[in-house]
């Protein structure tokens, strides 16, 4: 920077200040510019060496920083905020626990298909393959490949902008992931010229470019689809994920086929729609003749796509029903079953080409009345459930009004997880708008809760409704702290059985410890809220629960209501039961 002298002419700087100190950038700021260029504007992290400064730093640039209280939760925070927004979420750590913390969120980022970043500092690159014991020593990297798309490392503060830009390209492009970025402690001070610094980085044109389906392809799946007499729509959260809600409904609508929602893919159409056939799931599926996956693997969810769930004789029995499968990843199909008509593309482009293609097709009429009268019997069913009022609180009881406050709040986020927390709440629960249920996906992993909830809260920016089961929300609790730091119109409530799955088990073998399974009888979760400012509420019978829910969502205040269950109300495994090995002989 010159000074305008008396004449008005400028003048090189020849103060002794350091001449070119002010033409020089550093690794901190071209690490945020390269984010903030490419329209990053949240992270979620926890400081600490390397990337304190980073933090400060990241503050002051006008980054929304979260900070949390355990990297995982920070880690889950950015995953869940990359499938909201398409948009890679990120994650700041220190080196290797700080690393390992956030990795198991990257891990299970990389098995949803969320677009994240793990971002890491870490120790002197030199000491490190030496093992001559750095401070936080690890090679991140190597321990990262496996368990991400793909992992990378900037060494020079002009590779940085190139460095982002991949991270963003691999997170975002083809089937979302994880994808690690290691910062060396070095590459932060690092002072390069600012202008070529500048020039380095790089604005990523089309990050997820559109992958058009090919024309036989589709031509394929239409001709399969418009051949069936039992036709079902099957949506996964790949649906609900490429945001194209409309042209999904519209082909729904259009078809009159039934379609089931994936748990993540509830309320791209509501729950409460007369295609919707997830109230006669043990039906459809085994009954279908041309079932069409969008967005869904036929993984364990889904069986495998084998055994009685889909009509077949045993478990390694096929069923009858032929498929087609949308989905981004070319290597999808034929994973368990075959696959009879792969449709490659992004769901957007797919849905737009069957929509074109399906002009004059309609689900034959019986099928649709037989599925709708097996899903009135079944809704029928469980309305006579959920009238019940027993003492304590069946999970039915409790998620009765669950259902009436999300009915009637159909904008809220419900975050979800526990065994049967998470089954009861997401049977019982409708869910009205798209990418609102945000849930243990396809590890059924425990731990996300709170996490989810904060970022919900804070990139969704509104109130979010966490359903926790008591052993699932200590997992994350501790950022209880978080969200009254940040303020957050977050309401917890915990699904409180006293244990895992249950808490009336007595110990084994005489011993004098309680079994593995149960907790401290009657714990006061809701003091934990109470202790960092929020709103604490002890709830014994649905009017309790529906009055502290509605305070809550009426003074947006951070709040956890501790809902008091049956202790015996849980099955062990909720509804998956049969997936646990159990001894043969007791
Ligand atoms: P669910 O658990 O809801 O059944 P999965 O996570 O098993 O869903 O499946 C999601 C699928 O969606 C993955 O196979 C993934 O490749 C696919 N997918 C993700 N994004 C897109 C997209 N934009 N277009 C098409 N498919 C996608
Ligand atoms: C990271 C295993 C599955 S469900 C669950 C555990 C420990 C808790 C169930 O108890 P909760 O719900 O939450 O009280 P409820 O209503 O049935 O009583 N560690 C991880 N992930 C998983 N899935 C487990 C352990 C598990
Ligand atoms: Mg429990």
């Amino acid at each position: 920077m010159g000074t305008v002298t008396d004449a008005g002419v400028t003048a090189p700087a020849t103060s002794q200040a350091a001449p070119h100190q002010s033409q020089e950038t550093d690794g901190f700021s071209l690490v945020i510019e390269a984010l903030k260029l490419n329209g990053i504007d949240t992270i979620f992290g926890l400081p600490g060496i390397p990337i304190t400064d980073l933090t400060r730093k990241m503050q002051a640039a006008g980054l929304r920083v979260i900070s949390f209280r355990h990297e995982q939760n920070a880690g889950y925070a950015a995953s869940i905020a990359g499938f909201m927004t398409g948009k890679p979420g990120i994650c700041l750590t220190v080196s290797a626990p700080g690393f390992l913390n956030g990795l198991t969120a990257l891990a299970n980022a990389t098995t949803n298909c969320f677009p994240m970043i793990l971002i890491s500092g870490s120790s002197e690159r030199e000491v490190v393959d030496l093992a001559q014991g750095d401070y936080e020593e690890m090679d991140q990297l190597a321990i990262a490949k496996p368990l991400c798309k793909a992992a990378y490392r900037v060494l020079h503060a002009e590779d940085i902008g190139i460095g982002i830009a991949r991270a963003i390209r691999t997170a975002v492009s083809g089937r979302p992931g994880g994808v690690y970025l290691d910062l060396p402690a070095k590459l932060f001070p690092q002072a390069i010229d600012a202008e070529l610094g500048r020039k380095s980085l790089i604005k990523v044109v089309d990050p997820a470019p559109k992958q058009i389906p090919g024309q036989e392809a589709v031509q394929r799946a239409l001709d399969l689809l418009k051949g069936a007499k039992k036709p079902l729509i099957l949506l996964g959260k790949g649906a609900a994920y490429a945001q194209c809600d409309n042209d999904i409904k519209a082909l729904i609508e259009k078809t009159g086929i039934p379609y089931l929602p994936m748990s993540m893919a509830k309320g791209i159409l509501p729950d409460t729609h007369p295609q919707c056939a997830s109230a006669a799931r043990s039906f459809v599926l085994p009954e279908a003749d041309v079932v069409v996956l969008m967005g869904a693997r036929l993984n364990w969810l889904l069986s495998q796509g084998k055994g009685k769930t889909w009509g077949a004789a045993n478990s390694k029995a096929w069923g009858k029903q032929k498929f087609i499968q949308v989905d981004i990843s070319p290597i999808e199909a034929d994973s368990n079953v075959r696959i009879d008509a792969p449709l490659v593309g992004d769901m957007g482009s797919c849905v737009a080409a069957l929509l074109k293609g399906v002009e004059g097709y309609k689900a034959p009429t019986e099928w649709a009345n037989a599925v709708a009268d097996k899903k009135n019997g079944n809704i029928a069913k469980m309305a006579e459930k959920l009238k019940e009022n027993p003492s304590p609180m069946s999970f039915h009881s409790a998620l009765n009004i669950v259902r009436d406050v999300v009915k009637e709040n159909p904008d809220c986020y419900l975050v979800n997880e526990g065994a049967n927390a998470l089954d009861f709440t997401r049977s019982i629960v409708d869910m009205y708008k798209p990418r609102k249920r945000l849930d243990v996906g396809t590890w059924g992993v425990m731990g996300i809760g709170m996490g989810f909830a904060v970022a919900a809260a804070v990139v969704g920016k509104q109130q979010v409704l966490a359903i926790e089961g008591d052993s699932a929300f200590g997992f994350s609790g501790m950022e209880t702290e978080t969200i009254c730091r940040y303020n957050l119109p977050v309401c917890v409530v915990i699904m409180n059985n006293n244990g895992v799955y249950r808490g009336d088990e007595k110990s084994y073998g005489g011993s004098s410890d309680p079994s593995p399974l149960v907790f401290v009888k009657d714990a006061r979760y809701e003091k934990l809220m109470e202790a960092f400012g929020g709103v604490g509420k002890h709830v014994t019978t649905p009017a309790e629960l529906r009055a502290a829910i509605d305070e809550a969502f009426r003074s947006k205040r951070p709040t956890l209501i501790n809902a008091v269950i049956a202790e015996g109300a849980g099955t062990e495994s909720g509804r998956i039961t049969s997936l646990n090995p159990t001894a043969k002989k007791k």
